[in-house]
């Protein structure tokens, strides 16, 4: 069985928990995109991990493989497991793989990510972790690959070869061209690329391996569908493709081999970074889901925009990903809201459209239509059942799934394993 996971908005829909809660049931977990942007959360018992690189199936038995298609920063991947080692989670090559495709993040790309984020008068948001700087490379094909990495001659070669057009970029931008040439950070790369060398692997391989013998393959996305470098809010976006479609095409298996795509959908909407969020609430009632939800970014403890429900970009998302079912999360953050208000429809230019304009700027301009729903004052952190939810809780997870068409089918109440249960 082969099931990919999505977030189907701006990302931090809670992936990391569901992951986790369902890796039992797959031989191997891979992340297919992006890189240590991402920060997905795994809470059990009072253990908290979050995670940049390592998929967050690592707690069970499966294998963990970081796809050709991302972008690797080997000292995060270095202090993720040592973080992990020191908790008493000893992950070694027979547990994690890296593809030797897979483009490694070099001090440079965080250089320039700084460097020209600082400099843009309308900004993007980024992390700041040189994300857009490393697949600016691959599809340059002036990346280094993992593969290089772990080779010492070959990684000092490509260096040699890159150095002059990445100090050039590097001093167009008004920074210090010499961390190109660095012999400390180049050494530290040579030391972390022998630390690798074992892990290094052929994830398409294994994958497509994997599913001929009957195993189950769980590919784990980063950010959401709505940051998607193509079908995304463009430039608000990150540098790879979120949505279902892209674990094909970056890890290297074919459509037809696809079981379930599940959707993460909060029950309510969250953004980190700039880019239009028409259902934003710069209002009590925003900073209240912001605080009770613990709404700060995962990577970077920035702030995060927070919404009503907006189901156009959800109508949007399941076309772009075809779901077949949904985990709804965070639905706990809702209690004390009356009413809680669900995003139908915008206006525009005078028109009511029930999807999003293609053009981010038309969607920046789109104003909300509202549907509003009675609310419920019960805690809900402690609900074990869907039958044991308030009515009106009920109520508006089966309007959700009515309105989007595409069954609920796990209910999240709070951030642990065990706050979560079947519809
Ligand atoms: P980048 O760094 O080039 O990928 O930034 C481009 C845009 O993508 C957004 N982005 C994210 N949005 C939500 N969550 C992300 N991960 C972290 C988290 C974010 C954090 O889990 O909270 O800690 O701030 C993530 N990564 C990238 C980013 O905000 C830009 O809008
Ligand atoms: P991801 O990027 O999609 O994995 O999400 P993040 O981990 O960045 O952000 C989700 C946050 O919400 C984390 O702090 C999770 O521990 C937390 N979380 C996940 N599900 C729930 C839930 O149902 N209720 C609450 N209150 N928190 C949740
Ligand atoms: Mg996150």
């Amino acid at each position: 069985m082969f099931t990919i996971i999505t977030g189907a908005q701006f990302g931090d829909e809670g992936k990391g928990k569901i992951v986790d809660l369902i890796s039992g049931d797959y031989d191997l977990v891979v992340r297919f995109q992006g890189g240590n942007n991402a920060g997905h959360t795994v809470k059990v018992g009072e253990d908290v991990y979050k995670l940049h690189l390592i998929p967050s199936g690592f707690l069970l038995d499966s294998r963990v493989l970081i796809g050709p298609g991302t972008v690797v920063n080997p000292e995060v991947l270095a202090e993720e497991l040592d973080m992990l080692a020191d908790g008493g989670i000893k992950l070694d090559a027979t547990r994690v793989g890296v593809d030797a495709k897979a483009s490694i993040i070099m001090p440079y790309h965080v250089e320039l990510d700084g460097l020209r984020e600082s400099q843009r008068t309308e900004k993007i948001g980024t992390t700041k972790r040189g994300i857009g700087f490393a697949y600016i490379d691959k599809v340059a094909r002036d990346e280094v690959r993992m593969g290089d990495l772990v080779d010492k001659e070959k990684f000092l070669k490509r260096l040699e070869d890159l150095a002059a057009s990445k100090e050039a970029a590097i001093k167009e931008l008004g920074g210090d061209p010499s961390i190109v040439m660095d012999h400390e950070l180049i050494d530290k790369y040579v030391k972390l690329g022998e630390r690798f060398a074992s892990y290094v692997t052929d994830v398409s391989y294994e994958v497509n391996k994997a599913l001929d013998e009957g195993k189950n393959v769980l590919a784990e996305g980063a950010q959401g569908t709505h940051l998607d470098v193509i079908h995304g809010t463009q430039k608000f976006v990150t540098s790879s493709c979120t949505i279902a479609g892209s674990a094909c095409a970056n890890i290297g298996v074919g459509p037809t081999r696809v079981d379930e795509v599940l959707a993460i959908v909060k029950a309510y909407i969250t953004r980190v970074g700039e880019g239009p969020l028409p259902t934003e609430l710069l209002d009590d009632i925003g900073k209240q889901i912001q605080e009770v939800g613990g709404e700060y970014g995962t990577t970077t403890g920035r702030s995060r925009r927070c919404g009503w429900f907006d189901l156009p970009l959800l109508k949007k998302a399941i076309y772009l990903n075809g779901y077949t079912s949904i985990a709804l999360t965070k639905l706990d953050v809702l209690s004390n809201l009356d009413p809680i208000r669900v995003c139908v429809a915008y206006e525009l230019d005078g028109k009511t459209i029930d999807y999003p304009p293609e053009d981010t700027s038309e969607l920046a301009r789109c104003k909300p239509v509202y549907e509003d729903l009675p609310g419920w004052d019960n805690d809900l952190t402690g609900v074990k059942e869907f039958s044991d939810l308030p009515k009106a809780a009920q109520d508006y997870v089966i309007y959700l799934e009515d309105k989007m068409g595409v069954n609920i089918d796990i209910v999240s109440v709070g951030p642990a394993r065990e706050q979560t249960f079947r519809k």
